[in-house]
């Protein structure tokens, strides 16, 4: 393990075979099975089950020991189907190449040194036990100090080579100097155009507990299925925009940023955000409009979609028409007026106002694909995810938290409410099922960003339930019926239960 994984850092080759394994479990999990085991694990999904392929690879080298005591041509044939296992999962990832299979060729060839050092050791104490029956017939053999010896050797052998690997496997961290290359060329990189976050003076309630207006950018929430996340110099970065268009294009970092900067405030979630939860997050996205490089290219009148492509071989379809319209979709270089974190999409992510992540915000995007959607599939389309992912209106209660005890009298509640490129006009609160309550609403940029609230409620001493709903700029009311995220994200309104006391 410790030889593959220096092979692939030496080359460059973002994953090794273990990690590819990983992403191949991911693709070939169904849909409700991942939802599941994120909703349980959070971010801690991916470590787990790297432990989990590495608990599993432990118990086959049990196996693949002891059968080479005796079999040690099944012993062999079970690291090769190991090993097939993993170029399978290297060759099945979008854009892999041939030589990507060459740090589990290196492991294979380890694994048959290390296997036949070891087995020989084993063998010749066999051999010595097979010849002194005498002491077998007793409770506690003892052992002949030939066995002593040969155990003593085998002990030493297995010290030596997991001192090796160890050894190995921390020249092969030095040897993944590439995300740091990365950190620094971002650290170094300086956008003009890209301007500092302010936040406008109206956008905040005053409410403490209310989640900031502005998500700081290691507080976003993080959605993708990448186990290892691509590192990507600028200079490495071209975008090709091809398919159904007139001329394709191709693009890289310099020429991109060379382009006229537009800056927004857009509030991006996810379609697996349950009713109340917080995968969402409102930032200042610096960036190049959407809408003029797609006219450059000339898409065909016929195509409604665009594939999107990332680095990792992520894919999401995405109606062309959002990204032509007079919204601000862009592709993102800067979040909260600093280049992209590199798990946010770094150098380059798409952002498209009041489209959930999964079928717009592509975060290392390299590739787009004019099309229609009745010839492309996607990855969580593929799942069973929705074809189309239009934001639905909701709002979430931040103040008071589930559980709180709160003195009685008048209670001050809080939260947010967002309906992006439509736009909020009122929140109404109703504690106990008594009737709706107009909130008063901070002020908002523009009709892409979620918008704080608060009200006031007198309440009794004792327990009390509050409930929330919005209304968007068209007048529709948040529906109280409660839908699960799949296939295109919650409804229903959210509730808190609480108590207060005199
Ligand atoms: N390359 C790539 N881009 C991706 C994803 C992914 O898995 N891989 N997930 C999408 C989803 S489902 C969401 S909600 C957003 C989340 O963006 P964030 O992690 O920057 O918050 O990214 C989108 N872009
Ligand atoms: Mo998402």
């Amino acid at each position: 393990m410790a030889t593959s994984y220096l092979a692939a850092n030496l080359m460059n080759i973002r994953e090794s075979p273990v990690v590819a394994v990983a992403e191949l479990v991911i693709r070939l999990t169904p849909g409700p099975v991942a939802r599941a085991a994120i909703d349980v694990l959070g971010h801690k999904d991916k470590p787990v089950l790297i432990a989990g392929i590495l608990v599993i690879l432990a118990a086959l080298f049990v196996v693949v020991g002891w059968l080479a005591r005796r079999r040690w041509w099944v012993a062999v044939a079970v690291l090769v189907v190991i090993a097939g296992f993993g170029v399978v999962a290297v060759l099945t990832r979008t854009g892999s190449a041939a030589s990507d299979v060459t740090p589990i060729v290196v492991g294979l060839a380890t694994w048959l040194i290390v296997l036949s050092l070891l087995a020989e050791r084993l063998r010749r104490i066999d051999r010595l036990a097979d010849t002194d029956d005498s002491s077998a017939e007793e409770g506690v053999p003892a052992m002949t100090e030939e066995q002593l010896q040969g155990r003593r050797g085998f002990l030493i052998g297995v010290g030596a080579i997991v001192a090796v690997a160890g050894l190995i496997g921390v020249v092969g961290r030095i040897a993944g100097r590439g995300r740091r290359q990365v950190e620094e060329a971002r650290r170094l990189l300086r956008l003009s155009g890209v301007s500092t976050a302010t936040v406008p003076a109206d956008a905040r309630i005053g409410v403490d507990g209310v989640s900031s207006w502005m998500t700081p950018a290691d507080e976003f929430y993080l959605i993708d299925t990448a186990v290892i996340v691509p590192t990507i110099e600028p200079n490495d970065w071209t975008l090709r925009i091809h398919g159904m268009v007139e001329k394709e294009i191709e693009l890289s970092y310099s020429e991109l940023v060379a382009r006229e900067i537009t800056e927004s405030w857009v509030t991006l979630n996810c379609v697996s955000n349950e009713v109340g939860g917080n995968l969402i997050g409102n930032a200042w996205w610096s960036g190049v409009r959407l809408a003029d490089l797609l006219a450059l290219a000339g898409p065909d009148p016929e195509a409604d979609a665009v594939l999107q492509t990332s680095d990792d071989g992520w894919t999401c379809g995405t109606p062309l028409s959002a990204l032509t319209d007079d919204r601000n979709a862009m592709l993102a270089v800067a979040m909260n007026g600093k280049p992209l974190p590199i798990e946010h999409g770094f150098p380059v992510r798409t952002l498209v106002p009041g489209l959930y992540g999964y079928v717009s915000a592509c975060k290392w995007v390299v590739d787009m694909e004019v099309s229609k959607f009745s010839e492309i599939s996607a990855f969580w389309t593929d799942k069973g995810w929705a074809e189309q992912g239009p934001v639905k209106m909701s709002s979430r209660i931040d103040v008071p938290r589930s559980g709180d005890d709160v003195p009685s009298g008048e209670v001050t509640f809080g939260g947010v409410a967002w309906s992006q490129h439509t736009g909020i006009s009122a929140v109404e609160i109703a504690v106990d099922g008594e009737s709706w309550v107009g909130a008063e609403l901070a002020g908002v940029p523009n009709d892409d960003t979620w918008v704080q609230w608060k009200a006031m409620v007198d309440v009794e001493p004792g327990d009390h339930m509050v409930k929330v709903r919005a209304t968007d700029k068209d007048g529709l009311v948040q529906t109280g019926v409660v839908q699960d995220v799949v296939p295109d994200g919650s409804t229903g309104w959210h509730s808190v239960d609480f108590s207060a006391h005199a």
